[in-house]
């Protein structure tokens, strides 16, 4: 039974999917994995509250049996679609290195088990650790939402905080090119920058997204295996405040969306992830509630438009 009818009754689980560790011998359609882990933030912490929180508000957005009924189509969409709640990964707090050891072999495991692996931080660090877990394959591209790079070579001599991670995958997964959608940061590194442009990546601001959201969907990757990472600091903070580095002007949930539904349309995801969002820095709820309802969402896309 993984379905109570009120969101608040039964245990805190992602949807309301059952809960089942890596430990024991399952496999299933989607499994959500948390990632605890914020001690990488240059800002304000949080985010290691983000599992718990999503657990707890996507009761609201718990699929029935027959899954959501889409107002568009008219059709219902995760019918059958089975989802797995596979706990969270534990971080050796000050032991970076050992944490995201211990994420990658985590996230190595999850894909073994699940077509889709849904990850949610944790700060944008742990995206490099669950990306190692990707480095059997010949070429991969990541969808990146986010009103910063996360290129940053070294800031204050540190290498593996929530400005590098995809630096670092880079230097470690073969194949890695990455799609940048709703930069907007002030202090963004014109080192990053360049060394991103070089390498191909395509860096989209957010303010070409409000004048030209067609424009930015042709941009996207096409007929390739794809990954999502969605920073919670991507869209506006006026609908998502909860987020360690707030920018102004970001993307509107509908944009947010747009470019996460066509970029699943028209390529093979194996995997998405949600960070930085910081429960503790909104005591309204609506953060958690909007990152839930954009897990339940994407999940509903996916399963519209993925041959199960
Ligand atoms: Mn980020």
């Amino acid at each position: 039974m993984r379905h109570t009818e009120l969101p608040f009754t039964g245990p805190a689980t992602f949807l309301k999917a059952p809960y089942r560790p890596l430990s024991e011998p399952w496999i299933a359609d989607v499994g959500f994995l948390g990632l605890p882990y914020d001690f990488a933030v240059g800002y304000r912490p949080g985010a290691r509250f983000a599992p718990g929180a999503l657990r707890e508000a996507s009761g609201r957005y718990a699929p029935g049996p027959e899954g959501y009924f889409d107002l568009e189509t008219e059709t219902y969409c995760l019918q059958g679609v089975s989802l797995v709640d596979a706990g969270d990964v534990d971080p050796a707090q000050l032991e970076y290195q050992e944490t995201f050891h211990r994420i990658t072999e985590a996230a190595r495991a999850l894909r073994q088990r699940v077509r889709l692996p849904v990850f949610v931080g944790g700060d944008h660090s742990v995206t490099y650790p669950v990306l190692r877990a990707y480095d059997d394959l010949e070429a991969l591209h990541v969808v990146q939402l986010d009103a910063h790079l996360d290129f940053s070579d070294s800031r204050n001599a540190t290498r593996y905080a929530n400005s590098s991670p995809f630096r670092r995958a880079v230097e470690d997964v073969p194949g890695l090119n990455i799609t940048v959608i709703g930069l907007r940061g002030l202090r963004t590194s014109s080192e990053a920058y360049r060394a991103a442009r070089e390498r191909g990546h395509t860096l989209v601001t957010a303010a070409k997204v409000r004048a030209n959201l067609p424009w930015v969907l042709e941009r996207l990757p096409r007929g390739q295996k794809v990954y999502v990472s969605f920073d919670a600091d991507a869209p506006d903070p006026s609908i998502l405040p909860g987020t360690s580095s707030p920018e102004a002007e970001g993307l509107t949930y509908g944009e947010a969306i747009a470019v996460v539904r066509q970029t699943i349309e028209q390529n093979e995801l194996l995997g998405l992830d949600l960070v930085e969002l910081a429960p503790n820095l909104d005591p309204s709820g609506l953060s958690s509630l909007v990152g839930a309802r954009l897990l339940a969402e994407v999940l509903a896309v996916w399963g519209s438009t993925t041959a199960l």
